[in-house]
């Protein structure tokens, strides 16, 4: 049995993997990552599109984010539409920041490229990945590869490994405490490359349930209609998309909606999600493997980048200025931030969706606050400062 030895031990190579092992290795740490998929695999997962500025600030760190520059679009308000009307919420007036739209999927190609041509090892199509001994000093991980076993040696391990991962499931139970709320629906998401409805993203709220109007450049838009649990991609044909997209925007903006075959279909559960503590001994859990948002807020990738810079920065100070102080205070300072984010992505799905079982008196409140919200210089300043991201 091959048996290899690194610093640190990434298991997962989403973003959060990706991520650390880039900022780690412009500090000489020697990091390996550890992926389940293979390469196309993982970069053929259609996700986040918005990016914070505290992430593309990261992503510049980590000297990945060349083309995000060139191609990425900065954009300095976000629309919410309801009761037929467009309201927009001036992000740069109102924090003096943006967010940037660019694709999860490029984000990930710009780190798997840096990565390849550094010369850095990363592990694609492991099996039967397994953690052992992150509650001692010398941790370990098992994996098996062309049906050959591995043991990989490690000082710390990074549990990346996302929702479904190893890493979080391979904690004690008695060690960890989980909070999650299930949302009664799904997002049925659309790729296409037609040119977005709008030069802005739109979050709509309409009596036939939830839309949102994205995109991933001037000529491929992101749409998402909200969708009943127990429905599925493949009862929607394109123009079944596209007319109840058409639905849930007003009139005007419907009329600019430029529609075209769907290059990927598919629905998304919505959960919020968050496992506590997300450090155990050696093992640091990080991104989607420690928390899970619905997408209305557009964080789950930048707390993925949040829980990085968090984590890089503690292994920073361990491994060269030889302080444990940061990795002692990394899951406190990683879940303040968290917890802050679960929040707004719960009031914003809370505030947009139709809820199946909702009374008469809480539509009207929703109402109340859409109303309330567009109507006070304070109520969008407090969402804009949480949609653009709070500092680090
Ligand atoms: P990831 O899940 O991206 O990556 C984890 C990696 O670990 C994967 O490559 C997986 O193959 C690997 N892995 C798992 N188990 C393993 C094992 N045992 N051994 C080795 N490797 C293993 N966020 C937004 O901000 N906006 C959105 O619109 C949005 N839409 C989403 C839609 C869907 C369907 C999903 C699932 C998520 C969406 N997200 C969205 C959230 C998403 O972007 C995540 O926050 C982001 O991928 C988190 O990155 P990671 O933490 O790296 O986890
Ligand atoms: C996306 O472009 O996929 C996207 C944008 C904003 C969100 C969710 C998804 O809140």
């Amino acid at each position: 049995m091959p048996t290899t030895r690194t610093q640190v031990a990434i298991i997962g190579a989403g973003p959060s993997g990706l991520l650390l092992g880039a900022l780690l290795a412009r500090k000489g740490v020697d990091a390996v990552i550890i992926e389940q998929r293979s390469a196309d695999y993982v970069l053929g997962r259609i996700r986040a599109g918005v990016l914070e500025q505290v992430t593309v600030d990261l992503l510049d760190e980590a000297g990945v984010s060349e083309r995000l520059h060139a191609e990425g679009l900065p954009h300095d308000g976000v629309n919410l539409s309801f009761g037929a009307e467009m309201h927009r919420i001036d992000l740069k007036a109102l924090t003096n920041k943006h967010v940037v739209v660019y694709g999860q999927t490029e984000v990930t190609r710009d780190l798997m490229d840096a990565r390849a041509a550094a010369g850095l090892s990363t592990v694609y199509e492991a099996q039967d990945v397994a953690v052992h001994d992150f509650g001692g000093s010398q941790p370990r991980v098992t994996y098996t590869l062309n049906g050959e076993a591995h043991t990989l040696q490690c000082d710390f391990i990074a549990g990346c490994d996302g929702y479904h991962g190893v890493c979080r499931a391979s904690v004690p139970a008695d060690a960890l405490q989980t909070h999650e709320k299930v949302y009664p629906f799904g997002w049925l998401g659309v790729l296409a490359d037609v040119p977005p409805v709008a030069h802005e993203l739109i979050y709509a709220h309409s009596e036939r349930g939830f839309a949102l109007c994205s995109m991933r450049s001037a000529t491929r838009s992101r749409y998402y209609v909200q969708c009943s649990l127990d429905d599925q991609a493949s009862r929607w044909s394109d123009d079944a998309f596209w007319a109840e997209l058409a639905r849930r925007l007003p009139a005007d903006v419907a009329a600019n909606l430029v529609t075209g075959p769907s290059i990927e279909k598919s629905i998304a559960p919505l959960r919020s999600f968050v496992a506590e503590p997300m450090r155990f001994g050696r093992l640091f859990l990080a991104g989607d493997a420690a928390h899970i948002v619905p997408p209305t807020g557009a964080k789950g990738l930048n707390l993925a980048a949040s829980d990085v810079h968090y984590l890089f920065e503690a292994l920073r100070e361990l491994f060269l200025d030889h302080s444990e102080a940061g990795i002692d205070a990394y899951s406190q300072k990683a879940l303040a931030r968290v917890w802050k984010a679960e929040r707004f992505s719960w009031w914003l799905t809370s505030l947009m969706h139709l809820f199946p079982e909702q009374s008469p008196f809480e539509q009207r409140m929703q109402q109340a606050e859409l109303d309330y919200l567009v109507s006070s210089e304070h109520a969008m300043a407090a969402l804009a400062e949480n949609y653009v991201g709070l500092p680090y």
